[in-house]
Parts: C-alpha cells; sequence; structure tokens
C-alpha cells in the first residue's frame, strides 16, 4: 500500500501565497506519489471567533483552490474536517495523554494568544487536534510550511507516547517541508510570517489578488534603502520577495537579479507572481462556475476517508479499554 499523506489549511481568511508556495504547491507536486488526504480544517479555524456565513463560504473557497492550485480531486480526497466526526473523536483520546505543559511550550500558541482578550480552550488543544487529524489517517507523510514544523514534533511525542500506555497503534509522521518557499513573510513586514489573519492591505498576495492589486503590493513591499540588489547579501525583505520569486519561477536565480535596481527587480518578482497565479485564477472561475461541483466532490472524499478514520478510533478506543 502506497504511504498515506495528510495535510490541511484553516478556511480562516483569504489563502495567500504563503499557503501556496508553503503547502498546495507541494501538495499537488507530491499527489501521485502517496495516497494523499488534504483538509479544509474548519474545526481548527474556530479556535479563534469566524463569522458564520463568512465561514461557511470560505469552506467552499478554500477547496475549489485546493483543486484550481492543481490537487486532483481523483487522485487526492479533498475533505471537511467537520465532515468526519472521527476528528474530534481521537483529538478528545489524544488528549487524555498529553500533558499540558507541552501544549503551553507551543510557540503559535503563545503568539495567538498574545491576540485574544480571552483565550479559549480551543486554542491550546490546537495541535492535539491536528495530531489526531494526522493519526486518525496514519499518514507517514505531512507536507506543510516551516511554521507547522513544531506543531508536527508535538504529533510524534503525542503518538510516541499514546503508544507506549497502550501498545503500538500509530505510526510515526515525519515532516515534509518544500525545498523553497517553506517560509514567506509578510510584505510590510519581512519580520512576520505571512499570515491571513493579520491586519493590512499589504501584508499578504492572495491567491485571487488581480494583477494590478499584486503589482501595487509587491511595488510597496517593505525593503531597505539599499538602491540595487545585492545577491550574496540581501536585506530581510529583499530576500524574502526573491524567495517568493524563485518559488514561483525557476529561472529567477541569484546570478540573475544580481545588481538589479529595486524598482525593476519588484516588477520581475511581481511578473513572476502574476504568471504562476494566472493558470490557478483561471482554473478557480471554471470550479466554481458550476455550484454543485465542489460539494459532490467534498462528499465524495468524506465517503472514502471515513472507514480508515472510524477504524483508527474504533483501535483507539479498544486500546484504552473504552466501550466500542
Ligand atoms: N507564510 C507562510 N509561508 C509558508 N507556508 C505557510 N503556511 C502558512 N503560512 C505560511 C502553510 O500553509 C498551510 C496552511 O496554514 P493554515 O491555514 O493551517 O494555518 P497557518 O499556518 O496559521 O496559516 P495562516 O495563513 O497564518 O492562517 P491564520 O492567520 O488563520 O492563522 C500550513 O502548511 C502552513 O505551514
Amino acid at each position: 500500500m502506497k504511504t498515506r499523506v495528510f495535510s490541511g489549511v484553516q478556511p480562516s481568511g483569504q489563502l495567500h501565497i504563503g499557503n501556496y508556495l508553503g503547502a498546495l504547491k507541494n501538495w499537488a507536486e507530491i499527489q501521485s506519489l502517496y495516497q494523499s488526504i488534504f483538509c479544509i480544517v474548519d474545526l481548527h479555524a474556530v479556535t479563534v471567533y469566524q463569522d458564520p456565513a463568512v465561514l461557511s463560504a470560505k469552506i467552499r473557497e478554500t477547496a475549489a483552490l485546493f483543486i484550481a492550485a492543481g490537487i486532483d480531486p481523483e487522485q487526492s480526497s479533498i475533505i471537511v474536517q467537520s465532515s468526519v466526526p472521527a476528528h474530534a473523536e481521537l483529538a478528545w483520546l489524544l488528549t487524555c495523554v498529553t500533558p499540558v505543559g507541552w501544549l503551553n511550550r507551543m510557540t503559535q500558541f503563545k503568539a495567538k494568544a498574545e491576540k485574544q482578550e480571552t483565550v479559549g480552550d480551543g486554542l491550546l488543544q490546537y495541535p492535539v487536534l491536528m495530531t489526531a487529524d494526522i493519526l486518525l489517517y496514519q499518514a507517514g507523510v505531512v507536507p506543510v510550511g516551516e511554521d507547522q514544523s513544531q506543531h508536527l514534533e508535538l504529533a510524534r511525542d503525542i503518538a510516541q507516547r499514546f503508544n507506549s500506555i497502550y501498545g503500538d497503534l500509530f505510526i510515526m509522521p515525519a515532516t515534509h517541508l518544500p525545498a523553497v518557499g517553506a517560509r514567506i513573510m509578510g510584505l510590510d513586514d519581512p519580520a512576520q510570517k505571512m499570515s491571513k489573519s493579520a491586519p493590512g492591505s499589504g501584508h499578504a498576495i492572495a491567491l485571487l489578488d488581480d494583477p494590478k492589486t499584486i503589482q501595487k503590493k509587491i511595488a510597496r513591499a517593505t525593503t531597505d534603502s539599499l538602491p540595487a540588489v545585492n545577491a550574496e547579501s540581501m536585506g530581510p525583505g529583499i530576500a524574502n520577495l526573491f524567495t517568493i520569486g524563485q518559488a514561483c519561477e525557476d529561472s529567477i536565480t541569484r546570478e540573475s537579479v544580481d545588481g538589479m535596481r529595486y524598482g525593476d527587480f519588484k516588477k520581475r518578482i511581481a511578473e513572476a507572481v502574476i504568471a504562476r497565479l494566472e493558470p490557478i485564477q483561471r482554473r478557480y472561475l471554471e470550479v466554481t462556475s458550476d455550484p454543485a461541483y465542489v460539494p459532490a466532490i467534498l462528499t465524495q472524499g468524506r465517503d472514502r476517508v471515513l472507514p480508515i478514520a472510524e477504524d483508527t478510533v474504533c483501535k483507539a478506543k479498544r486500546a484504552m479499554g473504552l466501550y466500542v
């Protein structure tokens, strides 16, 4: 049997070029090598408040963007997390073997908790739910951006702890990072990860941004006060734009941009991003032209994965002595 791959994206805002280069592009490239399951993790999204009407629309939009970005629904299962109850059920079982100290150490929890007036327990439990997502399908490989590496390490720790208490059940998932684009930073602040929920129109390039908007955002991106690119020593803003360009187009290399004036360099990067996103945006329009298409793909995906998920939960409950 092929190794299983699992990964997910939260439908918590507009998907951006960081989500694409750190996750979706990688998924599309490796999907044929594995038995792949790609998930819209809506239960994760509600760890911070989401407007219900917006969330419900974003779930469909995110699924359509998966397909537009190259996920083939015949080859890979595309699912919505909340449509498979076993995600939440296994998460509870794993919560019971996870020390709170492990969760308190998570940097994403600390960063997100700082921004909340009241910190919901779901935010603390976020990485346990993510562990359940992965272990539910006995995924051997999890392709993610660098920001998720710590959560993946925790997933292995939780799996190991469960196995050592209740007997070997879960396989250890390996982290798979993209060669280029594992960490895309905000255009307005190259010290911060590009993020869906960050405020400001100059922060992220959305996958559905039109060419003019992309040109404008890149033209305004924060750089330093030097006049031209020094390929040997790029400041963080220029290095971030270079990473974006290089991940979008192979012909963008250090040699090809060395000595370019910043204005010309930014135009070149914008061209590469626009060219990379154009077929995705075209496909998105096709995919969404029939309103019944995406829901049908999500039902098909759920029906394919349900038996795997239910089997794992059953085994975990049995191992713990619960009533099955
Ligand atoms: N800036 C990034 N660079 C590279 N990869 C990234 N990913 C996210 N941001 C970057 C990768 O995209 C996948 C899905 O991310 P997510 O939606 O589950 O959550 P996130 O990491 O918290 O992404 P955001 O955009 O920052 O969302 P919000 O603002 O809602 O929290 C993951 O594989 C992630 O590594």
